[in-house]
C-alpha cells in the first residue's frame, strides 16, 4: 500500500525510483506519497540542532514503527 512519508521539516524531492523529477515539479513539501516497494531521494535543510522526527502518516503505521528521528548536530 501507498504510505505517506511526512518529515517534521520542509524538504524537495529531487528523484522518483531513481528518475530526477521535472524542475517544474520541485516543490517545498513536508509529505510524500511513497508508492509500495518505491523510493525518493529528497532534499531537506535543517535550520537548528536537535531531533526531526519523520513518520508514517497512517496511525496505525506509525504505532508499528514506521517512524525515525534525524539527529541534526550544530
Ligand atoms: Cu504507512
Amino acid at each position: 500500500m501507498d504510505h505517506p512519508f511526512h518529515l517534521h521539516a520542509f524538504f524537495q524531492v529531487l528523484a522518483r525510483d531513481g528518475v530526477p523529477v521535472a524542475d517544474a515539479e520541485l516543490a517545498d513539501e513536508d509529505t510524500v506519497v511513497l508508492p509500495q516497494r518505491s523510493t525518493v531521494r529528497i532534499v531537506t535543510r535543517f535550520d537548528e540542532p536537535g531531533m526531526w522526527m519523520y513518520h508514517c502518516h497512517i496511525p496505525e503505521h506509525t504505532e508499528r514503527g514506521m517512524m525515525g528521528e534525524i539527529h541534526v548536530e550544530p
